[in-house]
C-alpha cells in the first residue's frame, strides 16, 4: 500500500477545485497556481517519493526567536517544512504497559529515516536554489530544560498537521499520534498553514493506559515530571536504553477511534 500523504490544506483545496472546475469546462484555474503553490507541490512530491506520510509548511517569522540556534541561523529562514512518518501498527500493538525491544529498534530506525529523509529533501531544496536546514529528529541541546533546537510539535501545529492532544503529543486526524516528526527550515517561498481547528473532543483513550498517570482531562495539565520519571525507571531497569515509552503513542488513533 502506498504511504498515506496529507497534502498542505490550501493547495489541496485549490487542486480539488481545479479538478472539479475542469469537469465543468473551467480548466483555466490551473494557470493561477502561484510560485509558492508550485514549490509546495515540488517539495511534497519529493517528500512523498522518499516515503514521508505527512507534509505541511509553516510561517515561522513570529516564533523563530525562541529557536535554540545561533542568531544568524534564527533570522535566515522564514518558512519551516513539517514532515511526519507513521509508525508500524504491528510494533505498537505489541506494546502493553511498557516499551518493548521491538519498539526501541523501530524508534531508532524511524529517527534514522527522518534524519536521512530531511537531509535528502534539504539537499533537493538547495539544488532548486534555496537554503535549507534539516533539524535533527531527536537531539536535545538544552539538557536542563530538555529542549531541542526547534520543537517539531509546534512546527507541526503551525503547519496544520494536527493539534496538541491530551497526551501532549501532536495528533493528526488520520494517524492519531502514531507518527514521528522532523523539520526543515528554509527560505523557499511556500504556501503555509492554516492551523487545524480540531481537538480531542470526547476521546479519552490515552488517559488510563499511561503507566505514570501523566495524562489528564485538560491537555495543559499534562505532567511532564511523572512522565519523565517513568521513562527514567524503564531505562534504569534496562527495559530499554533510552527515555522512550510508546504507550500514549499506541493509545492515540485520533478522536474518531
Ligand atoms: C526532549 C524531548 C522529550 C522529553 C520531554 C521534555 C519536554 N519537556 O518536552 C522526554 C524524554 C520526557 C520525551 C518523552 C517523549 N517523547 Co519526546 N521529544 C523531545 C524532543 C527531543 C525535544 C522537545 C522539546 O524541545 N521540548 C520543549 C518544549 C518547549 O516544546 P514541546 O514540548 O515540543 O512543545 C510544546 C510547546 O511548543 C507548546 N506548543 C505546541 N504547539 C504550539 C503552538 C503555539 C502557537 C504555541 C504558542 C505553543 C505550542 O505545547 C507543546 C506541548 O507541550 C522532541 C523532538 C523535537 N525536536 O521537537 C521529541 C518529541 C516531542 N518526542 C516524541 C515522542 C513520541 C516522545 C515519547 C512518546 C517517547 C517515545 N518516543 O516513546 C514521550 C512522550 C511524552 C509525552 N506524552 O509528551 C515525538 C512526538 C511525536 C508526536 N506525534 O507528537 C518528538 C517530536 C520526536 C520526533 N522526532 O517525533 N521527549
Ligand atoms: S510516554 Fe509513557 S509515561 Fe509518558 S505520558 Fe506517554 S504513556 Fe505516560
Ligand atoms: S487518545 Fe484521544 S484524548 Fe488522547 S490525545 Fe489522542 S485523540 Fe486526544
Amino acid at each position: 500500500m502506498s504511504p498515506k500523504v496529507i497534502y498542505g490544506q490550501a493547495l489541496m483545496k485549490r487542486i480539488g477545485r481545479a479538478a472539479i472546475d475542469s469537469r465543468v469546462s473551467r480548466p483555466l484555474e490551473w494557470r493561477t497556481v502561484t510560485k509558492e503553490q508550485e514549490n509546495n507541490r515540488l517539495v511534497q512530491k519529493y517528500g512523498r517519493d522518499l516515503g514521508f506520510s505527512l507534509f505541511g509548511a509553516a510561517d515561522i517569522t513570529r516564533v523563530r526567536e525562541e529557536f535554540l540556534l545561533s542568531e544568524p541561523l534564527k533570522t535566515r529562514f522564514d518558512r519551516a517544512i513539517a514532515l511526519g512518518k507513521r509508525l508500524s501498527d504491528a510494533v505498537l500493538e505489541d506494546i502493553k504497559a511498557q516499551p518493548t525491544p521491538l519498539y526501541f529498534h523501530h524508534y531508532r530506525q524511524l529517527n534514522f529515516f527522518l534524519d536521512r529523509g530531511a537531509l535528502l529533501l534539504a539537499d533537493h531544496i538547495q539544488d532548486l536554489g534555496f537554503e535549507a536546514l534539516p533539524i535533527p529528529a531527536s537531539q536535545i541541546v538544552d539538557w536542563e530544560n530538555q529542549r531541542a533546537h526547534v520543537s517539531h510539535k509546534k512546527i507541526g501545529v503551525l503547519a496544520g498537521l494536527g493539534w496538541i492532544g491530551r497526551n501532549n503529543l501532536l495528533v493528526n486526524p488520520g494517524l492519531g499520534s502514531r507518527f514521528r516528526l522532523v523539520t526543515i527550515l528554509t527560505d523557499m517561498p511556500l504556501e503555509t498553514g492554516p492551523s487545524l481547528d480540531f481537538s480531542c473532543g470526547n476521546c479519552r483513550a490515552c488517559i488510563s493506559p499511561c503507566p505514570a498517570q501523566a495524562i489528564h482531562e485538560n491537555p495543559a495539565d499534562f505532567d511532564h515530571r511523572v512522565c519523565y520519571e517513568k521513562l527514567d525507571e524503564f531505562r534504569r531497569k534496562h527495559i530499554v536504553s533510552q527515555h522512550i515509552c510508546g504507550v500514549c503513542v499506541k493509545a492515540c488513533r485520533g478522536p474518531k477511534a
